[in-house]
């Protein structure tokens, strides 16, 4: 496909200056009005310029300039949309159009879903709405006539507030909204439906009252409490750790079924997928709970970070995706104990964006030219973007970043910026030089650190040399040194930290140490003890990989002492790793090396001071697609297996002493949604499922017994998971109930969906084509499409990888169908056949050729973008 260069950018060559929209709803064919008035940009590079109006599917009914027919010739209509030549200075345009949206299974624009209808416009679906300069950085006031019949669409929404309402003849009705805040299309959304409304207040930091209105189907009424207090607990985090106050009188928030992201941060009417709203103990785990209450924060955090201030570009995008995931990690880590949100933070990184940006759909935080715009709501953009942020807080400081903030917030309210502003602000409020900083903005790949160090005694001196590479990602083979902010201590044999100084600096017991060049030493002096161990890349302070030749003694050191959480963590991993590595390379178990592991992991689990959430991430092993970046090429099927049997062996000694822990642990299905109480079942549960796993005789029993007196969904799916994997009778009874149960609740199958799609148990086709005959299966909802290819290809390698291509022929098949429907979730799910070059020959060919086969047909512009660059 064609691309789109951030070199190209120009302004706009008309602004808006306000804009109102008539809607006559139906689902059939619904037709807007559209009335604008447009001005020349005096920034315009072209004087005489036409004015692009972009349209995707849309019907012209008629056009009006300052009320005429545009003179012959004047008005071109082309595959993008309108083009009108000819304008005076400032003019008024009338446009009628019709859309379809019972037509719309690619869910963008204005469609319908369970009987209500409802928009999704970021990033292009406005100009699937109406014909309009569909550009982020055109920004205008909106007023909105919403018409529809009052039966079937009692509720009708549109952004900001309602300003007027009333019934009509024939059984219609309507209501007029505006939204006084400058916006760009892309957060315009509406809703007509009949939905019921779950209410609460907040009141804001200078006292002002604010509705909250949550949506959902009249069945769901029953399932809002914890979205509501969720938006509460953000709206005043907002307040007191960034300052930010909402601005509207009204904040609504609506549930949609069929939905093709997360959520949506529409000013003042967020829309989310159902999945991020709904949730109640029968129905939701701790995780979904955990989810919901940062989904929530993430959209209500835009309100800033997005909305007031937004992005000039589509390559802009991390702009408000990076600062927001970070505003909401800060969030979550609030509401969350030991640091072990940070570490779940890491893991997920590791796992999907270290992946993504090793392989060949790899592209800068900014990315400078794409082929479809909505391949770029990546791992990349939104949690790479979220670690710049953190690392330009690490490096100027929390204080001088706040006001940074502050400065950004003020200084482009109402605008549409760009990364680079935000950066040149974050310079100036800390007086340094942030260029070199920037080239992780444009570089892609995840850099490379290697440290060394040298001890001189006790009292004496200590040097860290520390070099960075980044690999070549695909168009940039070369790359230059970024600046790593790398946090160390020093720990003694008790796991105290040591002080030192290091020339002419304070006496201290930790370090930023800032990597710049590609290789730099730090020298330390008069340090207070001689180190036992290193804690390295402290609360993982940069996002790369790190060597440091750690030994097994100093590693062990780190997880019984370290008191960062994530180095604590990290030490378990790294010593996992290398046990994978070894039985992978060697062909063999490294005995020594899994004994000391064991005897490690058993002092933790003898531990009693340790937090029982961070005893519970500790322990689980690293996931199969993260440990395959460890190799150029690997067979997943094995490494899946090796993994496996290292947790086996690992556990199967420590049964007795995972079973004494389990006692303290009889209680924790009470109800309590603290952090504490989820850490608790969450080290429930996963002893459970280690003890399944090394093949305990007394855990199936138990969590057979688990499920049964189960109260809550997150025991439940404890004792699902725990045997999910065992091709065992109690896995089938178990699933036979769930699904019974849970039938007719749509976001339950999901995970029914999942547990029977990610299984590797034998049978995993047979399974697959029950579940796609199962029916509650629907092609055209996300969710369940995603709840079954998800796990099969992210969790199953088994069948997946089955080494005839079945998995690859079936996956690619299934993308092919849905391409047809909804090409942004096909072209999302078509990633994991993109990473060919990392499967062993045999499989990696026929992956290969796999995409060959859809590349050869009449894909989705969508489709088409990702399955090239995997052959490029
Ligand atoms: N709704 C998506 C998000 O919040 C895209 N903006 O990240
Ligand atoms: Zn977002």
């Amino acid at each position: 496909p064609l691309a789109v260069y951030l070199n190209d950018y120009q302004p706009p060559a008309f602004v808006v200056e306000s804009l109102e929209l008539d809607f006559d709803l139906a689902a059939a064919a619904t037709e807007v009005t559209t009335r604008m008035a447009v001005r020349r940009n005096p920034e315009a590079v072209e004087p005489d310029a036409p004015l692009r109006m972009y349209g995707d599917g849309v019907e012209l009914v008629s056009f009006t300039v300052d009320g005429a027919k545009p003179a012959e010739g004047l008005l071109e209509q082309d595959a993008e949309g309108l083009l009108l030549h000819g304008l005076p200075e400032a003019a008024r345009l009338e446009i009628v159009s019709r859309c379809h949206p019972e037509q719309n299974t690619q869910l963008e624009g204005l469609y319908a879903s369970s009987g209500n209808l409802c928009t999704q416009c970021e990033p292009e679906g406005f100009r699937r709405i109406t014909f309009f300069p569909d550009r982020p950085d055109v920004l205008t006031t909106y007023r909105v006539r919403l018409e529809a019949d009052r039966v079937q669409y009692p509720v009708l929404l549109a952004n900001g507030n309602r300003v007027e309402a009333g019934e009509l003849d024939g059984g219609r009705h309507y209501a007029v909204w505006e939204d006084p805040f400058l916006k760009p299309s892309y957060l315009f959304a509406l809703v007509a439906g009949d939905l019921a409304c779950q209410r609460d207040t907040f009141t804001t930091m200078s006292g002002r009252e604010v509705q909250l209105e949550l949506y959902v189907e009249a069945h769901n009424a029953d399932r809002c409490d914890h979205a509501l207090a969720s938006l509460k607990r953000a709206m005043r985090f907002d307040e007191e750790a960034f300052g930010r106050e909402y601005d509207l009188d009204v904040y609504m928030i609506v549930a949609v079924d069929d939905f093709n992201m997360g959520a949506m941060e529409n000013k003042g009417l967020n829309l989310f997928n159902a999945k991020y709203v709904l949730a109640s103990p029968d129905t939701a785990t701790d995780d979904d709970f955990v989810a919901i209450e940062s989904v929530i924060a993430h959209e209500y955090f835009h309100n800033w970070s997005g909305n007031r201030v937004t992005c000039r570009d589509w390559f802009q995008l991390s702009l408000k995706e990076g600062l927001t995931v970070f505003r909401d990690q800060e969030f979550t880590t609030d509401c969350t104990l030991f640091g072990v949100k940070r570490i779940d933070d890491v893991a997920m990184l590791r796992a999907f964006q270290f992946p993504e940006d090793a392989g060949p759909l790899a592209h800068p935080v900014r990315p400078d030219h794409y082929a479809e715009i909505n391949n770029f709501y990546t791992l990349t953009v939104y949690e790479k973007g979220a670690e710049l942020i953190r690392m330009l807080r690490t490096l100027i400081g929390r204080e001088t970043f706040r006001r940074g903030l502050d400065v950004y917030f003020e200084r482009f309210d109402g605008q549409a910026v760009t990364t680079d502003d935000f950066v040149a602000v974050m310079a100036e409020v800390s007086g340094r030089n942030l260029t070199p900083f920037k080239r992780w903005y444009t570089q892609a790949g995840t850099p490379r650190v290697t440290a060394a160090t040298s001890f001189d005694g006790p009292g004496g001196q200590a040097r860290i040399t520390l070099t960075q590479e980044t690999p070549p990602t695909p168009g940039q083979e070369h790359k230059e040194p970024v600046v790593i902010p790398m946090r160390v201590a020093f720990l003694d044999a008790e796991g105290r930290r040591i002080t030192a100084h290091q020339k002419g600096g304070e006496v201290q017991d930790e370090w930023v140490l800032e990597l710049s060049e590609g290789e730099q030493t730090f020298r330390f002096e008069e340090l207070s003890d001689s180190p036992t161990a290193i804690s390295w890349l402290r609360g993982f302070s940069a996002p790369v990989i790190l060597n440091a030749n750690q030994g097994v003694d100093e590693l062990a050191h780190l997880l019984a002492y370290d008191d960062d959480a994530f180095a604590r963590w990290e030490a378990a991993q790294t010593l996992f790793r290398r046990a994978i590595r070894s039985r992978i390379e060697h062909d063999a178990a490294d005995t020594a090396l899994e004994a000391a592991i064991e005897h490690a992991l058993a002092a933790l689990l003898r531990d009693d001071a340790i937090e029982p959430v961070l005893l519970a991430t500790i322990l689980q092993l690293p996931p199969t697609r993260e440990l395959a970046e460890l190799f150029e090429r690997v067979d997943p099927v094995r490494l899946r297996n090796e993994r496996d049997d290292l947790e086996k062996r690992l556990y199967m000694p420590l049964t007795d002493a995972m079973q004494q822990i389990q006692p303290k642990l009889d209680d924790v299905d009470n109800g309590a949604f603290t952090a504490e109480a989820m850490g608790r079942r969450q080290l429930r549960n996963r002893l459970l499922a280690l003890r399944v796993a090394a093949r305990d005789q007394a855990a199936v029993p138990e969590a057979l017994a688990q499920y049964q007196k189960a109260r809550s969904q997150t025991m439940r799916m404890g004792a699902l998971n725990a045997v999910n994997e065992l091709d065992h009778e109690a896995r089938q009874v178990l699933l036979a109930d769930f699904e019974k149960r849970y039938r007719d609740d749509p976001l339950v199958l999901d995970k029914y969906f999942g547990l029977q799609a990610g299984s590797q148990v034998a049978g995993g086709f047979e399974r697959l084509d029950a579940l796609l005959e199962h029916p509650g299966f629907r092609w055209t909802n996300p969710n369940r499409v995603r709840a079954v290819l998800g796990p099969f290809m992210a969790r199953n390698e088994r069948h997946f990888h089955q080494d005839d291509g079945e998995g690859y022929r079936r996956m690619g098949g299934f993308v092919e169908k849905l391409d047809a429907m909804n090409p942004q979730t096909a072209a999302r799910l078509a990633q994991p056949l993109t990473r060919w070059r990392k499967v062993d020959t045999g499989r990696g060919e026929q992956m290969r050729a796999e995409l060959e086969r859809l590349a050869a047909l009449e894909v989705s512009r969508d489709l088409r973008d990702v399955i090239e660059r995997a052959l490029a």
